[in-house]
């Protein structure tokens, strides 16, 4: 849809361009400054890319060129975090600028019902109030529909219900059914005389699941991945019908370019914000063979290299278009990195001498830095200088930086009640970011000046990660880590500093009841 303004601009221009030429030319300069005042806003998000995974971020075994010229031509953060050491929680975190604990947000099956509420304020929602078209494209996650959606029929409320136009979406992740895509309300290339059932409790249907045919693998899985085939891979759960709708995961990369491309083009004349939710690099990693063997480090290597190419694809449509000078993009990702999450695919064989969370300990589902302290590049070319900031924040403040962008900073008691406005700290204008961030995992963390504090562990975790908990840092007692002189929480000071630990303890209640 074209506003009516500058429709009527183009009308203009075209038919009595002499007369109205003093008018033209001081709308056209009013309609830069509305331009520059509200840039186009890409947020790129991995899934599951960790803090060392990027060249730019010290890699050697990995090559990113094209998000490495983000960072050297945009500002790199260096204590950037998503507000969450797994996706659901932190993706619910990024799109209402509220912590995920405040409404139970955990990772979700993939057929929960959605879990922002349509009345919600979300970063779509305000951003529609600005005038932007928005949209979704790659993976949600947040749940779809009331109950158990039906997937043979429209499926609502979901992104389109919290604020996007328009969306394109793998409804949870690559390893969860229903395989796959929804375009807006609908499956995509739905056979209606092929229904969808989806079942997280017992196998419908008879199609083959992995537990009994595992010689029809790509790569064997763990019994939790281990339910319905889909194109060579089981995943999590058992589905039935949909045949000609199943996603081939070798694909995924170049459909949803695509699909951006055309978003962009479609609304390049009006401010845009498009979530751009990659599903590289999480499980089950299936690069197109145009990756295979482009590093050493197997299926998890060669998909970076993958994430790598389509952010070089997004960035050439943005430059085709002319619209690079007037969009900020954002880079990051949604949890810190794992390699082995359930698939053999020698993640932890090949992984030589990588480090996917660099000098951080821990990666996803943890509480220790790695878990959320993410790649994060924010690139628009004569508005950002070049340069990198060690300035503290969150994912969750992404909602009220963008609203100070748009000039909608006035919102209401009440909305993204966790976002604190970080727009100059993302444009390198300040490198004063935050003095206090919550981190959440299967506990709660929490930052402080140049300390971190984990708490004992507050909720359970889940029956698959039991004998990983001193891994992940769920212990019973607290713990104190001084980043400065120790960034990979290797010392526990909560023995020598119990008022801080008391300290912290209280910090955290205070978040919990928002005092
Ligand atoms: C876990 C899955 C894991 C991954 C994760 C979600 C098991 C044993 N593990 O439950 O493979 O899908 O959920 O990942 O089921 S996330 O990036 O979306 O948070
Ligand atoms: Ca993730």
């Amino acid at each position: 849809m074209i506003p009516l303004q500058q429709k009527s601009f183009k009308y203009l221009v075209g038919s009595v361009l002499l007369f109205t030429l003093p008018f033209i030319l001081p709308s056209c300069k009013q309609k830069n400054d509305a331009a520059q005042n509200k840039p186009n806003i890409i947020i790129i998000y991995a899934d599951d890319l960790g803090y060392g995974d990027l060249s730019c971020y010290g890699a050697t075994a990995v090559k990113t060129p094209n998000i490495d010229a983000l960072a050297a031509n945009g500002m790199k953060f260096t204590d950037a975090h998503c507000a969450a050491s797994t996706c659901t929680p932190s993706r619910y975190a990024l799109l209402t600028g509220s912590y995920a604990f405040r409404n139970n947000a955990a990772i979700l099956p993939g057929d929960a019902p959605l879990i922002i509420d349509p009345n919600q304020e979300t970063v779509p929602s305000m951003l529609k109030k600005a005038g932007y078209v928005t949209g979704a494209i790659g993976k949600w996650h947040l749940g779809m529909g009331n109950g158990k959606p039906n997937w043979n029929d429209s499926i609502a409320p979901g992104p389109i219900e919290v604020g996007f136009d328009y969306s394109f979406l793998m409804p949870a992740t690559l390893d969860r059914v229903p395989t796959v895509y929804v375009e807006n309300h609908h499956v995509v290339n739905l056979d209606l005389a092929d229904p969808i059932e989806v079942n997280y409790d017992k196998k419908v249907g008879n199609d083959p699941t992995g537990l009994e045919h595992p010689e029809m693998l790509k790569m064997l899985a763990d019994t939790q991945h281990s339910g319905t085939i889909v194109n060579g891979i089981s995943r999590i759960g058992f589905m039935k019908g949909g045949h000609k709708a199943y996603w081939k995961d070798e694909e995924i990369s170049t459909v949803l370019n695509n699909k951006t491309t055309e978003f962009i083009k479609k609304n390049k004349d009006q401010p845009f914000f498009l979530y751009y939710a990659l599903p590289n690099i999480h499980v089950p990693r299936a690069p197109n063979v145009k990756f295979v063997g482009s590093t050493t480090m197997g299926r998890r290597g060669d998909d970076i290299v993958q994430m790598d190419w389509v952010v070089g694809e997004l960035m050439k449509t943005l430059k085709d278009l002319n619209l690079e000078e007037n969009t900020l993009v954002i880079f990051t990702s949604d949890n810190g990195p794992v390699l082995d999450d359930g698939y053999a695919d020698e993640a932890v064989a090949k992984i030589g001498d990588h480090k996917p969370a660099g000098i951080y300990k821990g990666g996803k589902y943890s509480a220790y830095e790695g878990g959320t302290r993410m790649p994060t590049i924010a690139f628009w070319p004569n508005k950002i200088k070049k340069g990198e900031s060690d300035a503290l924040f969150s994912q969750v403040d992404f909602f009220a930086s963008f609203a100070k962008l748009v000039g909608l900073s006035d919102f209401k008691e009440g909305t993204a009640p966790d976002s604190k406005d970080m727009l100059q700290v993302i444009l390198g204008n300040s490198k004063t970011g935050r003095q206090e961030m919550l981190e959440e995992s299967f506990t709660m963390g929490v930052r402080f000046d140049e300390w971190k504090y984990i708490a004992p562990q507050t909720s359970k975790a889940p029956d698959w990660l039991k004998n990983k908990d001193i891994e992940i840092g769920l212990k019973t007692e607290p713990q104190l880590f001084n980043l400065n002189n120790d960034p990979a929480e290797a010392y526990n000071l909560a023995e020598q500093y119990p008022d801080k630990v008391e300290k912290f303890s209280d910090l955290i209640n205070n978040i919990i009841a928002k005092k």
